[in-house]
């Protein structure tokens, strides 16, 4: 991350152990920045019923329950972002009445986009309701907690209209259209590389053009992922570049799982997941 702050940093997670979280400290820049670590797999045991959800899935959904003493905004950032720029210029922003400002996915750009909100009709939704990506939101705590979105989003996540779309399509149910968009350089979503997924039909040239060339922030969203071999994505090199300066060895080109590896790995999440629910 660089420039602004300072900033109080604090990472949700289920599995970084202390001597990996020690490496993590020792690799960050001087600064007097604040860095925690929460495990938040107590808040979710009793959460994941029979749906086969791994932990981490409502982990994004218990962002406020986490910070309890937390008011005013908090940035919420994916694990596979490169964070290129100032993010103090988002805390500005206006968000207006909404309790989360985000940018619009690319690949479902509105509810009733294949594979977003399969019952966007049942649920009584706009068709054109639009759809956001939930790997960067910017959340107004004090509104999260009014408008009782993390109530909502797992009332959904249990329901029968779950499609695959997992806590991402529950927050845009849960809040169907009310909240803020962003422009496209806050998440680079990989589908806005190139012309041929839509990015046109929803975000001007200029912003296409901003967030291609020099973006706030990069999701690096399909695999490989920058820390596989075989990755091709043209800002690789800047993560590497980050990459680079941490305490971590051989980062570059680990081997990606092959599917049926990672299938196995997910069930295995999954399964520890519902055991621990028990
Ligand atoms: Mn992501």
């Amino acid at each position: 991350m660089s420039g602004g702050g300072p900033f109080r940093v604090t990472v949700i997670h289920d599995s970084v152990d202390e001597q990996l979280q020690m490496r993590i400290r020792r690799s960050l820049p001087a600064s007097d920045h604040e860095l925690s670590f929460i495990d938040s797999t107590p808040f979710v045991v009793n959460r994941s019923r029979s749906n086969h959800l791994p932990v981490a899935t409502y982990f994004r959904l218990f962002l406020a329950d986490v910070l309890p003493q937390c008011r005013g905004r908090v940035l919420y950032l994916d694990v596979d972002v490169l964070v290129r720029r100032d993010v103090t210029a988002l805390w500005d922003l206006d968000v207006h009445d909404n309790a989360l400002a985000a940018v619009q996915s690319v690949h479902y750009p509105f509810v009733a986009t294949r594979g977003a909100v399969n019952d966007w009709r049942k649920l009584g939704l706009d068709p054109a309701t639009r759809f956001f990506n939930a790997g960067v939101m910017l959340v107004d705590l004090e509104r999260w907690r009014g408008a009782d979105v993390k109530r909502s989003a797992l009332s959904y996540l249990e329901s029968d209209s779950l499609g695959g779309g997992a806590d991402q399509e529950a927050l845009n149910v849960a809040l169907s259209g009310r909240w803020e968009a962003l422009t496209p350089t806050w998440n680079q979503q990989t589908p806005l590389l190139s012309d041929h997924h839509g990015a046109h039909l929803i975000f001007s040239e200029g912003e296409i053009d901003e967030a291609r060339s020099d973006p706030a922030i990069v999701h690096f969203q399909t695999r490989p992922k920058p820390w596989h071999r075989g990755c091709t994505h043209p800002w690789r090199q800047d993560w590497l570049e980050c990459a680079a300066n941490v305490e971590f060895d051989g980062i570059e080109g680990r081997r990606e799982r092959r599917l049926p590896a990672e299938a196995r790995w997910r069930a295995r999440r999954a399964a520890s997941a519902i055991l621990k629910g028990r």
